[in-house]
C-alpha cells in the first residue's frame, strides 16, 4: 500500500495526487508551503507552522479555503492515514488552475495538498563530525523585493545557492545579503558562538524567521546563555568558537569548516552539543499529539 496524500479534503493514493499544468503554483511559483516534523506522534510547533503558512498566504492574497483548525486537523489526519510516528510533513497551497497569464483572479480555487512521509534524515556523520560549508556567489534575494517571510513556491534563489555549494563538493551554502553580511543557508538559519555569546542574524538581514531558530533561541536563553540578533560578517564567522545551522529538516547541525577556515577546534562545539541535546528533549516532550 502506497502513501495517502491529502488533496483538497480527500485522501488519495500517490498516483492519483495530481495537479493541473495550468496551476499557477507550477506556472509561476504562485503558492505557499510549510515543512513540519513529527516526533513519536507529537507534531513539533504545529501552530507556529500553520500561522506562518496563513501569514504567507495572506500577504499573497491567497485565501485558504480552510480555517486554521481545519488545516491542523488535516495535517493530523494525514499522519494517521499513513500510520506515521515520525514524519516529515509538507503542506502546500497553490493559487490553483488559471490561464496562461499571471492574473491570479483567473484562479478560482486554490489547491491544497499535504504529503506526510518518512523523514529522510541527514547522515549521522554530519551531527557527529560537523559540516563543512562555503559562502556562494548567489546572494539572498533583497527583502525589499521579495520578503523572505513569505515561504513561497519560488525557491530558485536558494536552489541556485545550493547548486553552487554542490558544485564545490559541499552540502550547504552560506548566503550573504546584498550588503555582504551573513544571512542564512539555503534551507537553514545560521548561528555562531563567540565567548559563550550566541549570535544569529536579525530578520532585517533578509532571513526567514525559522521556527527551529526561535525554539533554539528560547532553549539557549532558558539555559542561561545570552542570545543576540545582530549583523555579522564572514570574518567574524571564521573566527567564531562554534557555528551551527537550524531548520525543521536538519534540527541543529554543527558546522566545523567555512570557506576552508577551521571553526574553533574543528569539531562540534560544547555549547552546540548541549543545545542539540536540549532540542532533542524538546521534540520528545512538546507538540500536538495524535494517536495511530
Ligand atoms: N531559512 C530558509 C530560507 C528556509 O527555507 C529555514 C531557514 C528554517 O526554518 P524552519 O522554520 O524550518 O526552522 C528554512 C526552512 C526542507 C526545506 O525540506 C525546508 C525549507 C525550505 C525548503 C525545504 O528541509 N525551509
Amino acid at each position: 500500500m502506497g502513501i495517502k496524500i491529502y488533496m483538497n479534503g480527500k485522501w488519495v493514493d500517490k498516483e492519483e495526487a495530481k495537479i493541473s499544468v495550468f496551476d499557477h503554483g507550477l506556472l509561476y511559483g504562485d503558492g505557499v508551503f510549510e515543512g513540519i516534523r513529527s516526533y513519536d506522534c507529537l507534531v513539533f510547533k504545529l501552530k507556529e507552522h500553520i500561522d506562518r503558512l496563513y501569514e504567507s498566504a495572506h500577504t499573497l492574497m491567497l485565501e485558504i479555503p480552510l480555517r486554521k483548525e481545519e488545516m491542523e486537523q488535516a495535517v493530523l489526519e494525514t499522519l494517521k492515514a499513513n500510520r506515521l510516528r515520525d514524519a516529515y510533513i509538507r503542506v502546500v497551497v497553490t493559487r490553483g488552475e488559471g490561464d496562461l497569464g499571471l492574473d491570479p483572479r483567473k484562479c478560482k480555487k486554490p489547491n491544497i495538498f499535504i504529503i506526510a512521509d518518512k523523514i529522510v534524515l541527514y547522515p549521522e556523520k554530519y551531527y557527529r563530525e560537523g559540516l563543512e560549508i562555503i559562502t556562494v556567489p548567489t546572494q539572498r534575494n533583497i527583502p525589499e523585493a521579495l520578503n523572505p517571510q513569505i515561504k513561497s513556491l519560488n525557491y530558485l534563489n536558494n536552489i541556485l545557492a545550493k547548486i553552487e555549494a554542490i558544485n564545490c563538493g559541499v552540502e550547504e551554502a552560506i548566503m550573504l545579503n546584498s550588503f555582504g553580511y551573513v544571512a542564512e543557508c539555503t534551507g537553514d538559519n545560521i548561528f555562531m558562538i563567540k565567548n559563550r555569546l550566541i549570535i544569529t542574524p536579525p530578520p532585517y538581514a533578509g532571513i526567514l524567521k525559522g521556527i527551529t531558530r526561535a525554539a533554539v533561541m528560547e532553549l539557549a536563553e532558558k539555559a542561561g546563555f545570552e542570545v543576540k540578533e545582530t549583523i555579522f560578517t564572514r570574518h567574524e564567522l571564521y573566527n567564531a568558537d562554534e557555528c551551527f545551522l537550524t531548520g525543521t529538516a536538519a534540527e541543529i547541525i554543527p558546522v566545523v569548516k567555512i570557506d576552508s577556515r577551521v571553526i574553533g577546534e574543528g569539531k562540534p562545539g560544547e555549547i552546540t552539543l548541549s543545545l542539540m541535546r536540549k532540542f532533542k528533549e524538546l521534540t520528545k516532550s512538546a507538540g500536538v499529539r495524535y494517536s495511530l
